[in-house]
């Protein structure tokens, strides 16, 4: 098996593309039904008519997800890049073929899609610009097929292109060591843990005996899936299931390694980095960067003895705070850590460094033993006292360390500390969230009150670390709850139950809401543990959905928005009579959900009538 990847621009319909290649919709959360977009990755299974077969990972198009199309670009070896015959190349088409050509990639097919939207007669003028717009990427010579997915057009023959670059694509190597970057866990009652992943290289059988990096904790292998098909082996290529014995859920995330427990994951990697040019300047001698290995994401730092000058890689380190499992040859890719600008990518030259060769300034070196001999952050008028150096030079070797990544800065008021006093911080964070999450899944989060209480911190500090934290993308902030970003909350079986009952689906009236007074007080005379919390998840997440005094499920919100989509589509605009028809109901329930549509930029009110306003 061969792995196809998407790429492109949000919404220009790279899903749309996999669904009607292979009849399966890889947006599979509801979240992602519900607001028409991508949010995390998606697989999907596409079998050629001569029996050969093909892994589909699909990719989000939203900027604000490309830590998630990161996740998967690794594995992809045909890139299948969809661009919208109606908009042409736009930021992020341009920002995944920058990522891309610095990893796997060996061969791109360009569908040009939505051809639907354009006059006939346009087509060849668009497929012309198309071509030159790609001129100096990685997709620059690659055929380009004018599709629909919308009217089908010429499928079939994107399919049978798609068919013949994975031809000249060679196997990979069976006889290299497993490697599998692990993209998604979950557990399977009565079957227990399972992972996910693009196996690299290599080959894993059922019943052999590996390590998960970086901890390098053995776990055996039960089963092995392809596809959702039971195999006794997977080999390099294939998406791959596996069932894991001897490994809890909460132990494994994305990102970690699935390899032989002879190896060891390590921390400092020499590596080939090129810049793109267009951020050259950023890159200095030390660059905090976020490096992305695998389905990994890591924060580290870049050090480079000469910046680089122009497009030649440059040989330098890579000093990450995690371990990691990578061989010589795995390619990686930097972005910055805030804002999170894409920096270039490389290749892994070695793996045995194992002192690090960085040098710090006899400044920087003095800030740095200030910061390190004080319990508590410090203000750079401090640091600078403490140092015995002035304060603008001070504020210069922060600057430099905070770049670097050995200092950490944190605001209101502006205060500095050492990364590895940060980090030990985050630590005791982070195990306090996962506890916390495990004692109650359901939960969106914790309360910033009840981590310094756990912690025994004064939350003030605690907060200002806890929003250093959200910006490294370390943790997620949500409506006051913090979280680990794999956080996923489920409800238990009585919640669910619970929730199913308050709000039966009624197949006569599929859009009528609930009354949120009455499910709320339901809620609060029930003695199923920890409703109230998931009550409040399901609302944040928008599984559920309060609209005035009616609640609606996620569901029916997303049905009703289809709804409007098509009518506003057809007819131009929609009136509240229309709106009342559309949906078969009065105006009690109509006038707040048409507000609510509005609040949301998602309709726009001019007088009587509501046009459509997508992404606004
Ligand atoms: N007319 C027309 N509309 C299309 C076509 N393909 C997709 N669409 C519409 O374009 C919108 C976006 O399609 P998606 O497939 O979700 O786009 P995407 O690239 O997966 O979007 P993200 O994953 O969020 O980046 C949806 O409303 C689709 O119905 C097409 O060929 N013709
Ligand atoms: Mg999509």
């Amino acid at each position: 098996m061969q792995i196809i990847g998407t790429a492109g621009h949000v919404d220009h319909g790279k899903s749309s593309l996999v669904t009607a290649l292979t009849g399966t919709n890889p947006d599979r959360w509801i979240e992602e039904q519900r607001r028409g977009m991508t949010l995390d990755l998606g697989f999907a299974h596409l079998r050629f008519d001569d029996g050969r077969e093909a892994g589909i990972v699909d990719v989000p198009g939203h900027e604000r997800f490309l830590h998630n199309m990161l996740a998967g670009a690794a594995g992809m070896e045909l890139l299948l890049l969809v661009i919208a015959a109606n908009e042409g190349v736009m930021p992020q088409t341009v920002e995944h073929l920058n990522i891309l050509r610095f990893l796997n990639v060996q061969r791109v097919v360009v569908a040009l899609t939505k051809m639907d939207l354009i006059e006939p007669s346009g087509a060849h003028a668009v497929t012309e610009k198309t071509r030159r717009e790609l001129a100096g990427t990685i997709a620059a010579d690659a055929p380009i097929f004018a599709v629909s997915a919308a009217s089908g057009e010429n499928l079939d023959v994107l399919k049978l292109g798609l068919a013949s670059e994975l031809a000249k694509i060679p196997p990979r190597d069976a006889e290299a060591p497993a490697y599998l970057p692990v993209d998604r866990v979950f557990s399977l009652q009565g079957r227990g843990t399972i992972v996910t992943g693009t196996l690299m290289q290599g080959r894993i059988e059922a019943g052999s005996s590996l390590a998960l990096f970086p901890s390098a904790s053995p776990v055996r292998v039960r089963s092995v899936q392809v596809f959702g098909e039971t195999r006794e082996a997977a080999t390099g290529g294939s998406r791959v299931a596996l069932n894991l014995a001897n490994v809890e859920r909460s132990d494994l995330s994305r990102g970690d390694v699935l390899a032989e427990a002879t190896f060891e994951a390590r921390r400092v990697l020499r590596v080939e980095f090129t810049a793109l040019p267009e951020v050259r300047a950023l890159v200095r001698r030390r660059t905090a960067v976020r490096a992305y290995i695998g389905s990994a994401e890591i924060l580290g730092t870049l050090v480079l003895p000469v910046p680089p000058m122009d497009e030649a890689p440059v040989a330098g380190e890579l000093h990450l705070r995690h371990a990691v499992l990578a061989f010589p040859g795995t390619r990686f890719v930097l972005r910055r850590v805030s804002p999170k600008t894409l920096l270039g990518g490389g290749r892994i030259t070695a793996t045995d460094v194992l002192e690090s060769s960085e040098q710090l300034s006899g400044l920087e070196a003095a800030l740095l033993a200030a910061l390190r001999a004080s319990e508590v952050p410090l203000d750079v008028a401090t640091v600078a006292y403490n140092a015995n150096v002035r304060e603008a030079a001070a504020q210069r070797g922060l600057d430099a360390l905070v770049a670097g990544g050995e200092a950490v800065r944190i605001e209101r008021p502006r205060e500095y500390m050492t990364r590895a006093a940060a980090d030990e911080r985050a630590g005791a964070i982070e195990a306090e969230l996962r506890r916390l999450h495990e004692a109650e899944p359901w939960a969106l989060g914790v309360t910033s009150i009840t981590l310094a209480r756990a912690l025994a911190v004064a939350e003030p500090l605690l907060v200002r670390v806890l929003a250093a934290l959200a910006q490294d993308g370390r943790i997620v902030a949500r409506s006051g709850y913090y979280s680990m970003p794999s956080h996923q909350p489920p409800l238990s079986a009585g919640q669910r139950g619970f929730f199913d009952g308050q709000m039966p689906f009624d197949p006569e009236h599929p859009l009528l809401p609930a009354d949120f007074g009455t499910v709320a007080s339901a809620v609060k005379g029930s003695d199923i543990p920890g409703l109230s919390k998931a009550f409040d998840t399901l609302l944040v997440r928008g599984t559920l959905v309060k609209v005035g005094d009616a609640l609606y499920r996620g569901t029916q919100i997303a049905d009703i928005h289809a709804r409007v989509e098509r009518f506003i589509g057809e007819r131009g605009r929609m009136t509240m009579a229309d709106f009342r028809d559309l949906l078969q109901t009065s105006r009690k329930y109509a006038v707040p959900l048409l507000e609510w549509f509005d609040a949301r930029g998602i309709t726009l009110r001019d007088g009587d009538y509501r046009t459509f306003k997508r992404h606004a």
